[in-house]
């Protein structure tokens, strides 16, 4: 079966985990809008997250960088009157360097993160949804900034008014993510913050269009339970864009293209509200607690 899954950062990496273990053929298309250039170099948040676990040295406890890190580049930065906000560990900013040697020598992102995901030796594709320079920007009432600042600097505390995807109406998919999504059997959404995981990827000109041109069934795990975001900040920006802040509200937002969702076992009351969208819905234990619950939804579901 030829899998193609959407991912966002660190619950998506999850998923990733349980599927890799399945007797599937999977290429990951990650989302880029977390993009951030940083001390020189050019940091891919959500690439790397989905490299790191794929290869199994990511930092378990975060859920990104790597196990084992040292920051020495870090107090140098820091001793060197920089703002050091931004936790880049020394692996992972040799891997984002490495990165950035490939774009300033004329590689597409494509081609430097197919160059990095085999260094780190990660058995599949794994593309950036895009080659070109997306950026998720919050609008807050204290102004206008990138989704890292947000996120890492202020801790996610501002209140936020907007989101737009700045880049994104001159971006095109790769011809690599359009091939891989028209031969796919299944596209699978994995649980992922919609609006600036899954958002940025939508917010480019044919990329929602192959989804909805695809053979392939499209199925997602929906990261909401009851009337928020099992972790991080999605129900934040669900409620900024005009969004129900749970399940409901997500099926809406992928119904254009979407077969099926599964949700909490506990949200079972709304399966009629999403199945009134057009999507089919299943319920199930969405917790991602460990590795049984990794495999297990990852199996669940491809036989959605
Ligand atoms: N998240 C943090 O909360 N603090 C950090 O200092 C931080 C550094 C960082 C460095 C590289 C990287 O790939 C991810 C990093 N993240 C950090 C995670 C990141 O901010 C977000 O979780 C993702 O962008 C969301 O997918």
């Amino acid at each position: 079966m030829k899998v193609v899954a959407l991912a966002g950062g660190t619950g998506s990496a999850k998923v990733l985990r349980g599927m890799k273990s399945l007797p599937i053929d999977l290429t990951v298309v990650a989302n880029v809008g977390d993009n951030v250039w940083m001390y020189g170099a050019y940091v891919c948040p959500d690439v790397d997250i989905a490299c790191y676990t794929l290869s199994g040295v990511v930092d378990r406890a975060r859920g990104w960088g790597v196990e084992g890190e040292t920051f020495e580049a870090m107090g140098t930065f820091e001793r060197s009157g920089l703002e050091t906000w931004f936790r880049l560990g020394d692996r992972d900013l040799a891997v984002c360097m490495a990165r950035t040697e490939m774009l300033r020598r004329g590689s597409t992102l494509t081609e430097a993160t197919d160059m990095v995901r085999r260094g780190l030796g990660v058995p599949f594709p794994v593309l950036p949804a895009t080659d070109r320079h997306v950026e998720t920007r919050v609008a807050t009432p204290g102004g206008d900034l990138h989704l890292q600042e947000f996120w890492v600097r202020d801790r996610g505390r501002p209140r936020v008014t907007g989101v737009s995807y700045r880049g994104a109406s001159s971006a095109r998919p790769t011809r690599a993510v359009a091939d891989a999504i028209l031969r796919a059997d299944r596209v699978v959404l994995c649980p992922a913050n919609p609006v600036t995981s899954i958002g940025p990827m939508l917010a480019v000109p044919g990329f929602a269009r192959l989804l909805a041109r695809t053979d392939a069934r499209a199925v997602a795990l929906s990261p909401m339970s009851g009337s928020g975001p099992i972790s991080g900040p999605a129900g934040k920006f669900m409620k900024a864009v005009g969004r129900r802040a749970d399940s409901v509200g997500v099926a809406k937002m992928y119904s254009q293209f979407l077969d099926a969702m599964m949700i909490s076992a506990e949200d079972s009351a709304m399966s009629r509200r999403v199945a009134d969208l057009g999507v089919e819905c299943r319920t199930s234990d969405t917790m991602i607690r460990g590795p049984q619950d990794e495999a297990r939804l990852a199996k669940e579901l491809l036989a959605l």
